[in-house]
Order: C-alpha cells, then structure tokens, then sequence
C-alpha cells in the first residue's frame, strides 16, 4: 500500500489504527489519565537487546518526568511472543496488576524463554492515587544462542597452526582469514550471525565488516569455562546468488602472556566460530556454519598481533577481496576443525563490547627531526591510531607509544616488555589508510618513523580512535575550583581508559589485568559516572568461575598463570563489589547471584585464621607514600598485615551478613552475625591497646581508617580512633598516607567524625602526596603512584609507573555523596540523602546522578552567606535534605513558594532552597556544628 496517496483523514486513521494496536486493547482502562512509563530497559540497562542472555529477564522503567503522579503503586508488564500486538490472544505473559513501588529489575516469572526467542513488552503503572497511566511504548527482546546445544557451527582455524603440528610461535602470532561461500535462491526475510572467537575475530559478509565499531570481540572471560558469542542482524547484508562470510582472527588475550613471560605468548592457535541462521520469505530456513568445507589462509598482511606487543602489516600480503565472492581462493587450504566441547559453555556477550568511541584529530605535532614526527593528543587514553599517511614502497613505517614525553624524550620504560609498536610496511609510494585490528595501546603520544621524508608532518595524518566497553558516561559533576574540575575530568579518562571489557589496573604496560583489589576500590565510584551496572555484573560472573574449591579468589580476573595466591583487600572484592552494586541499584539479584562465593569466601577467610587473627597474605596498603625506610616490603606500606586482613575479613563478614539479611537467610544471619562480633574483639583487643594505641606495629592512618570505615572499633572507641587518624593527619602536615587499601576509606570516615573540612584540605593539597600534585605535573588521567611523575625529575625510579590506573580515582565518589551531597538512603536511591558538604573552598558546585528512578540533580551555590541550593528529586523518590550549616529562609517548589516544606521527605519534583550559613560555620570552618532547624514542619502537598 503506497500511503502517500491516500487522503490524508484516511492516513491520519490508519495511523491511529497502529497506534491503537500497538497499545492494544484499552478501552477498558479508562480514565488512562498518566503518562506512560518512559526509559524501559531490560537485564541491567540494556534497551532492545539483540542476542540477550536472560532466560528470566528483569524489567525497568521510569515515571515519565511530566506524570501527574509522583509516586508508583503498582505496575503491570505484557509480553508478545512474534509481533508486537497485544491481544489477548497474544499476550504470552501478563504479570497482571502488581501493587509496588518497584519501578527496576523486576524479574519476569514466565515459561522460561529460550534461544532465539523474540519477545515484545510493555508496562503501565497506577500512581498513589490509583490513576493508570498509558501503555508504555513496546520494546523488544530477542534472545542469542544460550546452549552448546544450539550450535551446528565447530570451532575452526587454519590446518598449519594444528597444536599437533606443533606450530611455532610465530606463525601462531599470525592473524587467520578464512571464509566460505554459499548459495541462496530465494529472498532472505531474517538472518542472523551467532559468532565468536578462541582468541579475537572481525567478521564479513559479501565484503561488508559487520559491525565495524565492535572492537577486540568476543571479549575476555576464563575461556576454559565460557567463551562469549556476539548476535548480529545481518538481513540486509544478504543476496540472493553466491555469498560469502568470512572471518578474521588472531591470538588475543586467549593466546597471550602475562608480564614479562614472552615463552608463553602465541602457544595457543586461534579459532572461530560462526552460526549464520537464514529465514526466507517462503518459510525455509537454512543455516551456514562454520565447518570443514570453510578455507584458510594464514599468509595475509597481519603477520602479527599481540595484544602487549602490537601489530605487523604486510601491504604486499593484502588478499584484494577475499570476502567477496568473486575472490578466487588460490593456495587457500581446508580448515581443520574442532567440535563444540560441554565444558566450555558459549553464551550471548552479557555486556557492551568494547567499541571505537570516540576520535581524537588533529594532535600537536611536538618534535620533527630526522624523519621522526611525535604527536601529542593532548590526553591520555586507550585504543588504536588510524593513520593516512604518505609512504614509500620497501620503506617501514613504526609507530611507538608512550604516555609521556620527558623533557623531550619519547619514554617507554614504563610499559617494561610490552612493546606496543605498531610497522607498517608499504610495497607501494602513496598514501595509506590503516589501522590496527587485534591489538590495543595506552598513550597520549605517538612516534612515527618510516614516512614519506618528501613530505612534512601533517596533523592530518592521524587521529585516536579511543576504545573502551560501551558504557554510558554520565559523569556530572563541575565547581568553581578548575583544578578539581581538572581531576574529575582525569577520573573519568581513568575508568574509560581501563573499563576495557574487563576492569582493568592499566592500559599500557605488560599487565594490564583484571586485578581484583582495584577493582574493589573503584567500583561504587563507577556507578557514580557511569552505566557500569552490566560491566561489573559481567566480570563478577568471571570471578565467580575463577573461584577455587576452597573458595580463594585469584588476584586478577580471568585468571593466567603468573601469581597465584590471594591477597584480603584484593579477594575482598568478592563481597563489596556485590553489596556495593547492590545498594546502587537495589537489584537483589546481584547479591542473590553472588551469594554463594561471598560465603565461599569467608571460608577462604577462616582457614587462613587462628583465633580471629588473619594471617592471609596481603599486597597491604598499596603504594602508601613515604614508607618506612625499614620496610623491606615498601610497596606494601607500613600497616600491620595481619591488622588489614583481620579488617577485611570482618569486613567482607559484615557485607555477607547484610546480603544473608536481604535474601531472607536467617540461619546464615545468625552465624555471621557471631562471627562478626568475634572479628570486631579481636581486631580491638589484637591490634590495640586501651588508649587505642597500636600495640605491635606502626600506627598509620590506615590502621585507624579500617577500623573506622569498617565499623570495628566498640562505638566508645570511635571519637579516639577518630582523633588518633585526625592526629596522624596533622602529623603528616595535613597530607595523606595512604595507598590502595586506605585512600578510598579517608573521605568518608572523615565526613562521619565532622571534618569534611580536612577532606577538602587533602583534596586541595598542592604538594606530593595529593590528587593536585598530580595535576601540577601534567595528568589528564589517575596514576598508579601518588608521584609516578614529576616534571622536574621525571618518572620514579622505584619502577612501576603506570600513568593510567584508576584506584587514586576512588576520591570520585566524595565528589557525589560529600561536595554535591547525593546518597542513597535506601538501596537504589528509592530514598536519597542530599547533605551537601560546603567548604569556604568552592563557591559553587553542581552535578548530577541517574538513579534507577530517574536523574537526581544537585546545584549549590554560596554568594557571600547566601546559600542556595537548586534541587531536582526524581519521580517516585523522596529525599531528605540536611543542611546543619545553614540557617534556611526559604524554599519553594516548582509550582510556588513552599515555605512550610519538611525537608525530611521531600517528594519528587524542583526545589529552591535558601538561607544563610550560620555563622559558627563561616568564622571557623574547624567543625561543622549539626544543629535541628526546626523552621520546616510541614510536607509539600502534590
Ligand atoms: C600491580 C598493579 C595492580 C595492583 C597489584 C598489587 O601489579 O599495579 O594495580 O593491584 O600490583
């Protein structure tokens, strides 16, 4: 039917009609008087998957911000199997009327779906006055291949690199190309390619990459256990007559080395897999898979890849339109394959792949002499260059990395045997366009020799294409200091620079491993800038293969043989990524998932203690600045080993405890709860004396910050345990002492004993150790050591200066919960607590941060003593505002001035809040005196 040509009362019907059946049968609903739900996402965020993994998915939504309502009472959720219509014939499953709150992560209790089942839904909500609002918009889902079972395919890779032929290195380090072609005879209606890779692939139909902006997939995981697979919609990539798909794959992380072992790089060849589902027009269906009759070449122009140690291209080698069908196969050979093996489970990718992001152009160009051009991006970051660069045939073109330049010299060392070099070689004069495929570099500057000297250096000739997981950033946060506004910005560049599939310490060096005490440290501060709810999730399934009988957690995440044993404050990831991700989003089912390896844990725990003493080994206080000169073990700071391990182990206790609270395991409750008591004794009577003095080691701040963040002094102990860290502070000239373990605890346990006012000193110091000395020397990103770097004396020579690692980024998260004052009250902001923490540092300060309910925004400001605070609540949130400093005069609403508003529980919508700081707070700024205002009596009326 061609709609242009009819009338247009008769359009505007027709239109009508599909909205109506899009919505269904409603009449019945009257009075639809609330707007519909907005922003339905399913799994942890993800809208409209293609190739999802839930056989029980979880649905989320929000109010629409114009509502009328302000708060859910109940909801109701409709799936459609095959069309979007929702008949009742056709509605597969209807939750019915559910009275709750709940508007995120309520899980679907149907017939399980299965493998490539496609599904439609929509929810509608009534509000706290009963009113039902609109029929959401239908969304969809569609399931990827979720058994080995699903798949005809077999794994497979060129016949040279068969483990039996015993394959030098160097060929394994080959990149393999391989294809098949096929016939189809009649039109395609559907297609799908299921696809994944031993090692990492780039995949082709009839001469098209699919999906070019997917980077480094299928990813990383313990591949021994679980390899990934990656879903694409390919109808319109398909032909009626020949066609071909083809794959490119190399080694990867699958076949990689850790640190420096370069023996145990390339032992293991690299394979593919790919599933290509057709669906005709006329009903059939006929699946290509990757077998026996697929050919292979392993002579093409990437002749090497290495993740740590980049990639080597051949111009003379390129197969001019090997994925195309008019390609004649010459010297291609037989694949050999391999079946599908019951232990190595595929499944559909749980998150975003990594994806170019991002391109930065026209870098500086700092230095040109002797056929040597070094650029400058200006920032430090992840993934590949792309270059169009003039050459000449025979004639190599290298270019190096390096995250610094020192007083002009392009410095390498501190990516030790990684050698992240890209050659180029030409065998023809002209311009080229590449870019690496199977391999990744941390940089900021690029060297590059080997180009055209007839030409000069143009900034034309390259650009960044940053890469990382394909999170949403959010981060929201600016004030009137530039130079913390400096160091949010570098925090961010941290987590994009290292949330690369996996969480990363480092981009850059030969490591660059999922290091499980990082990652704790970091992880809630995350979920402040960033959607990273399916990031973290997907790793902890990771952890949770990787655990041990005994339940020892390895030090990195997957696993590869280079350290192995386990470290408290590292394991302990186990238990606070989970109770962290928990709070932030409310979603018990992280913690119902991971429950049993956080009890498996404690096991762990336990039997490396001996009266409630911990002898776990440690990594201790990580890079704590000014070590004892004593200390043999510098790296690992001066607090008492086994004082950190007593911690955690309490710690990581506490969190089961509260875990066994939420899902109801009572008995588990009561033992942990003994537990913990016990813990807590002995870390006071083991580690302390009377005077809360340390009896056996030194005292450090750290020593105080875990018993105090942890809550494992007696609560008469606090206010001394609190003075003693408060002391050790001044001592240290008001600086921190802290390394990986202690700096994430210091923000918050300083807010709780009153004195943010010594946050925003640490916060604003300029001298080393600080957030700002970094600054001062030049970073746009976190480094791993409080002075990594200087640009007087260069990088420290103790070794290991990554200036890419995201735990000193931890202090991100006192820039939402303490400067703009966003915490969660209750698990997944349902109730926040907006207590900003005003310091005669900043004169403003603003940011926001997307709760499950929607965006809670925060915008402070001090004029004189005036204060204002603009704030927005989301729908079906309360906050509560506390404002000890301030004297309030006045606070309205949206729709008028309120004055008699209870700021205790402050519904959804904006307010303007204002008044005067007291002056006890002003003249001293020593302390911040808590006092009830009682001004505010009444709630605000919807
Ligand atoms: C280093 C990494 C990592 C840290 C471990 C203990 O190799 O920098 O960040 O967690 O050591």
């Amino acid at each position: 039917m061609n709609l242009t040509r009819l009338p247009s009362v008769l359009l505007l019907l027709a239109l009508l009609n599909v909205t109506m059946l899009l919505q269904g049968c409603q009449s019945d609903d009257a009075p639809l008087l609330g707007k519909a739900p907005v922003e339905l996402s399913v799994g942890e965020g993800v809208t409209n998957p293609l190739g999802y993994y839930e056989s029980e998915p979880r649905f989320s939504w929000q109010l629409a911000n114009d509502a009328i309502g302000n708060f859910q009472s109940a909801y109701q959720i409709q799936l459609s199997k095959q069309n979007p219509e929702f008949s009742k014939a056709n509605v597969y499953w209807d939750s019915g009327k559910v009275d709750s709150e709940r508007n995120s992560w309520v899980r679907y209790s149907g017939s399980k779906l299965r493998s490539r089942d496609k599904v439609f839904w929509r929810v509608r909500i009534w509000d706290d006055k009963q009113r039902v609002s609109n029929w959401s918009q239908v969304q969809s889902m569609e399931l990827g291949l979720l058994n080995n079972s699903d798949w005809q395919a077999q794994w497979i890779g060129h016949p040279d690199t068969a483990i039996e032929k015993q394959p030098e290195q160097a060929l394994l380090a080959k990149a393999q190309y391989l294809r098949t072609e096929f016939n189809l005879s009649e039109n395609v209606k559907k297609a799908r390619l299921y696809v994944s890779a031993k090692g990492l692939f780039k995949a082709y139909l009839n001469g098209s990459e699919i999906a070019p902006e997917d980077v480094m997939t299928p990813g990383w995981t313990p591949y021994q256990k679980r390899i990934e697979t990656l879903t694409y919609d390919v109808t319109d990539m398909l032909a009626k007559g020949r066609n071909v798909i083809a794959g490119n794959i190399a080694g990867g992380w699958y076949a990689g080395r850790v640190y420096k072992f370069k023996d145990k790089e390339h032992r293991l060849p690299a394979r593919f897999i790919a599933q290509l589902e057709i669906e005709f027009e006329s009903g059939q269906t006929k699946i290509i898979a990757s077998d026996q009759n697929w050919l292979s070449f392993v002579d093409g122009p990437i002749q090497f890849a290495s993740i740590y140690d980049g990639e080597h291209y051949y111009q003379a080698r390129e197969i001019d339109g090997w994925t195309q069908p008019s390609f004649t196969p010459d010297g291609w050979q037989q694949v050999v394959t391999a079946a599908i093996r019951d232990e190595v489970k595929l499944v559909p990718k749980q998150h975003a792949p990594v994806r170019v992001i991002e391109s930065l152009t026209k870098p500086a160009i700092v230095a040109v002499e002797n056929g040597k051009v070094i650029y400058d991006f200006g920032q430090n970051m992840v993934g590949v260059p792309q270059i169009q660069l003039p050459v000449k045939a025979g004639q190599t073109v290298q270019l190096r990395f390096a995250e610094a330049l020192h007083k002009g010299e392009f410095y390498t060392d501190n990516y030790r045997s990684a050698e992240s070099t890209v050659f180029y070689h030409p065998n023809k004069d002209g311009i080229v366009s590449y870019r690496p495929r199977f391999t990744y570099f941390g940089y900021r500057y690029i060297e590059i020799t080997g180009y055209d000297p007839e030409f000069i250096p143009s900034e034309d000739w390259l650009s960044a294409l940053v890469q990382h997981s394909d999170v949403t950033i959010n981060a929201d946060f600016a004030t009137s200091q530039p130079k913390l506004n400096k160091l949010a910005e570098n925090i961010v560049w941290g987590l994009r620079s290292n949330f690369f599939d996996i969480p990363l310490d480092c981009p850059q060096r030969d490591e660059r491993l999922g290091w499980t005490g990082d990652a704790q440290v970091f992880a809630m501060s995350s979920m402040y800038m960033a959607d990273v709810y399916g990031f973290w999730s997907a790793w902890l399934r990771s952890v949770r293969e990787e655990q041990s009988e005994d339940g020892m957690i390895p030090l990195y995440i997957p696993f590869v043989e280079w350290i192995n044993w386990a470290s408290s404050g590292w394991g302990d990831a186990v238990t606070i990524i989970p109770w962290d991700l928990y709070v932030a989003t409310g979603d018990a089912s992280v913690l119902a998932d991971n429950y049993p390896m956080m009890l498996s844990w404690l096991d762990y725990h336990e039997s490396q203690s001996r009266d409630y003493v911990s002898h776990m080994k440690t990594f201790g206080d990580w890079l704590q600045p000014y070590p004892e000169a004593t200390n043999k073990n510098a790296n690992r700071g001066d607090t008492d080993f086994q004082l950190i391990s007593t911690a955690f182990y309490a710690h990581s206790v506490a969190l089961t405890l509260k875990a066994a609270q939420v899902l109801d395991k009572n008995k588990d409750a009561e033992r942990l709860q003994a537990l913990l008591g016990n813990l807590k004794s002995s870390f006071q009577s083991h580690f302390f004396d009377e005077h809360l003095n340390l009896t056996d080691s030194q005292a450090t701040q750290t020593a105080y910050l875990l018993g105090l963040a942890f809550d494992l002094f007696a609560e008469s102990q606090r206010g001394t345990a609190e003075n003693k860290l408060i002391a050790l502070i001044d001592e240290a000239d008001v600086h921190l002492r802290t390394g990986f373990l202690g700096t994430p605890l210091l923000a918050e346990v300083l807010q709780n004993a009153g004195r943010s006012d010594l946050v925003y000193q640490l916060l604003f110091k300029e001298s080393y150790p600080s957030w700002f000395y970094s600054i001062n020397n030049g970073a746009t990103t976190t480094w791993e050591r409080w002075n990594s770097y200087s640009l007087a004396d260069g990088f420290n020579p103790e070794g290991m200066n990554s200036l890419n690692h995201y735990a000193y980024g931890s202090i991100s998260r006192w820039f939402y919960e303490g400067i703009l004052g966003i915490k969660p009250a209750a698990p997944g902001f349902k109730h926040i607590l907006i207590e900003p923490q005003l310091n005669k540092k900043l004169t403003s300060a603003s940011g926001s941060y997307h709760t499950p309910q929607g965006k809670v925004s925060v915008q402070w400001s001090v004029n004189e003593q005036r204060f204002t605070l603009v704030l927005k609540v989301p729908k079906n949130t309360q906050a509560e505002v506390k404002l000890p400093t301030v004297t309030l005069s006045n606070v309205s609403a949206e729709d008028g001035a309120v004055n008699n508003v209870d700021l205790s529980t402050l519904g959804p919508g904006q307010y303007v809040i204002e008044g005067t700081l007291k002056p006890e707070f002003t003249n001293s700024m020593a302390r911040l005196n808590v006092v009830n205002s009682d001004l505010i009596t009444q709630k605000v009326g919807n």
